[in-house]
């Protein structure tokens, strides 16, 4: 601290001398490349028409306590009746181990808690698989892991298939005919038209997974030409890119025979909060075109589900899917989801918080371990994210506005990322070969990612100090902590951090404890998930320590959020109170470069487009990376259908990845876990299963 204490006087020189000279000296060096860490199992390429197709089929089948109880008891139509003209048929190809049979439940362990139902009025219902599970898209792009690259493309799921008009403005999407919510309601436009005319493009309600009309392009339209046909209109020519929104978490029609009674639209007695919370967790049977059903929720205790009888999808032998009958949600915490996976109390994780990888490798490296662990490539990436807003998003005080400013400089912002040690932030986690330096930006190892266009600032904890001095951030009170320029207060910053995993607080108090010796008060504001997913959205934060989205894996999903290509699009600087972006030029940059990538489908120019994203983010240290590693999926060994290769995360999560509802128990080998055998969801707000 001393140094810049003593700047003060004929500091002046000696500063400017140091800064000058920092400034010249190159502060970049070679980026170290990541830690050998093969992906334990590789996935099995494909081309979509190998996974599924639309077609009719000549008998179909359900299990027989279905037919038993429910068909032939008058109770429920016939499956055949049940089921769309064509519905999504599964190939037996891709289906690692084939055709399965009916029985069993996945007990997953989450670490959410369920707001409600109202995925569309922006509830979450505790992630973990749930939302990925009851809402299905008008696309897919889970298993896209498993496409070969030249073919890649979302897959049909709502929309089974769609073309271009001949000028590429236009992009008809015809819909499954004749699918059904859980309930039996006819799924049509009108649930695709009252997502986008009084969700998506209502700025009194904010989808959960923030969906925002420039999510599918600045200027776009869309309309219903007819029960099962729909129009999109676009400014651009031909952006197939935009099919990777209309996947999950973006464009998951509601049930709007169920939701727009509560729309203050349609019933203005209702106010939009009520509209969101109109369908708490304790409400059950909320009809889905997912293939589970909640039917019993035990606050801070359990969700179950039960198999939806009118799912749309089938095997190549017509069985109407899922195999497993039921879904347990156990409401715990994340790590405790690694522990229970590993002891088999759980069926299914994600292993994505370093800190319990040498516990779980331990426990399923036995023979008699109960679960298949398999670790996939490096695409969990930390980083932390300034507000780059100073036009009012999250209405900061006189503080928090300085902080903007200074959050908007460069030298302030390669001077906290050249003052951190990512090699021992990587290490507080886990030690071995897992974390990687990650200097922000995309992930070394993915699709996009060009290690010659990625600027590198190292660890030098003199530079950072020089560059905060020559912002006249001293400490001119002598209390240790630098001070605002021009006599302004301790120069104290908030980081936000989600306290559901412990690697998100571990990194926050990383940063913390790494800046203190700079002089920096960085002051915890550590709160559970869902509160801190509102702080962010609502632009309440100076900083933040996140994990990032697949845009930063795959580019091709969540394109829209690598930039603040939109008032809403960005996850760290959003439209002000007067609705304008204050983009700085080399944002400016990024954004042109980001609409320029959505509007071509030139392989090559898409490369180089990308390239010069990674330039500009990283040489501007748009965000500070501090960590990036790999997340191991582990599945109860008695689960068949995982497909080889499946990622944590990519595209999505791998509750999506794995195409759970074709993913079966042996006969041999079905445990006893269904709570309720043989019921079926009853009716929207009922009970629960019948
Ligand atoms: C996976 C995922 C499935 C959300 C959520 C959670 C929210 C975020 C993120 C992950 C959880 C699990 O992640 O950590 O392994 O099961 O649910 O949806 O972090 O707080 O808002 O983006 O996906």
């Amino acid at each position: 601290m001393k140094r810049h204490t003593i700047a003060l006087g004929g500091a002046g020189l000696m500063l400017g001398v140091s800064l000058l000279a920092i400034h010249a000296q190159e502060l970049t060096g070679e980026l170290p490349d990541p830690p050998a860490f093969a992906a334990q199992s590789e996935p099995n390429f494909v081309s979509v028409t190998d996974i599924l197709e639309y077609k009719a089929l000549p008998e179909y089948h359900e299990p027989d306590w279905v037919t038993k109880k429910y068909v032939d008891a008058g109770t429920l139509p016939p499956v055949k009746d049940r089921l769309p003209k064509e519905p999504m048929v599964y190939k037996t190809g891709d289906m690692p181990d084939g055709i399965g049979v009916y029985g069993d439940t996945m007990r997953h362990v989450i670490g959410g808690r369920p707001e409600g139902w109202n995925y569309i009025g922006g509830q979450s219902q505790g992630w973990g698989g749930i939302d990925i599970g009851l809402s299905e898209c008008l696309t897919r792009t889970g298993p896209l892991f498993e496409i070969k690259a030249d073919e890649l493309e979302p897959l049909p799921n709502l929309a089974k298939s769609w073309e271009w008009s001949e000028d590429g403005h236009e992009l008809t999407m015809h819909l499954i005919e004749g699918a059904k919510w859980s309930d039996g309601d006819a799924f049509d436009a009108d649930d695709v038209m009252f997502y986008w005319n009084d969700n998506v493009n209502d700025t009194n309600v904010s989808p959960l997974n923030g969906a925002t009309p420039e999510t599918f392009g600045v200027g776009t339209t869309l309309e219903a030409l007819d029960p099962y046909t729909i129009k999109w209109t676009f400014k651009e020519v031909r952006p197939t890119q935009y099919l990777y929104a209309m996947a999950y978490g973006t464009f998951c029609p509601g049930p709007s025979h169920i939701l727009k009674p509560e729309h203050p639209k349609y019933n203005t007695a209702n106010t939009y909060e009520q509209y969101k919370n109109a369908f708490p967790p304790e409400y059950m049977n909320i009809p889905v075109m997912g293939a589970w059903v909640p039917v019993e929720y035990r606050a801070d205790d359990i969700i179950v589900m039960r198999r939806n009888p009118y799912y749309w999808k089938v095997d190549e032998a017509g069985n109407q899917l899922p195999y497993l009958n039921e879904m347990h949600y156990r409401l715990s915490t994340w790590a405790d989801r690694d522990v229970q996976a590993v002891a088999g109390s759980g069926d299914f994780s994600n292993l994505e918080q370093a800190e319990s990888f040498v516990e779980s490798l331990k426990r399923s490296a036995e023979d008699s371990a109960p679960a298949r662990l398999q670790f996939g490539a490096r695409t969990i990436g930390y980083a932390l994210r300034m507000n780059f807003s100073a036009n009012g998003w999250g209405e900061p005080d006189a503080r928090g506005q300085a902080i903007r400013e200074l959050n908007r400089n460069l030298d302030f912002r390669k001077a906290v990322s050249i003052a951190l040690d990512r090699q021992r932030l990587g290490d507080s986690l886990v030690r071995g070969p897992f974390t990687a330096i990650y200097p922000g930006g995309l992930y070394a190892g993915t699709a996009f990612y060009d290690k010659a266009s990625t600027v590198y600032y190292p660890y030098n904890i003199e530079a950072a100090n020089t560059l905060l001095d020559g912002l006249g951030l001293t400490d001119t009170d002598g209390n240790g902590i630098r001070n605002l320029a021009n006599g302004g207060g301790d120069l104290e910053i908030t980081l936000l951090a989600n306290t559901d995993y412990g690697t998100d607080t571990n990194l926050a108090e990383g940063v913390i404890a790494q800046l203190e010796p700079l002089g920096i008060r960085v002051i915890a504001n550590f709160q559970t998930g869902t509160a801190r997913d509102d702080m962010a959205q609502a632009g309440q934060f100076d900083w933040s320590v996140e994990r990032q989205g697949s845009e930063m894996v795959s580019v091709v999903q969540g394109t829209t959020a690598l930039a603040p290509t939109g008032p809403r699009t960005s996850y760290f600087h959003r439209a002000g109170t007067d609705g304008t972006l204050d983009l700085l030029p080399f944002e400016q940059e990024l954004v042109d470069t980001v609409n320029a990538f959505v509007a071509t489908s030139d392989n090559a120019e898409r490369v180089a487009l990308m390239k010069k994203y990674q330039h500009t983010y990283t040489e501007n240290v748009y965000s500070v990376g501090l960590t990036q590693y790999p997340g191991a999926l582990i599945v109860n060994k008695r689960f068949a259908n995982i497909p080889a290769g499946a990622p944590i995360f990519m595209f999505n999560w791998a509750e999506d990845n794995i195409i759970r509802e074709r993913v079966f128990v042996p006969a041999d080998k079905q445990g006893d876990y269904e709570l309720h055998p043989e019921t079926l969801p009853g009716k929207p707000g009922g009970a629960g299963p019948v």
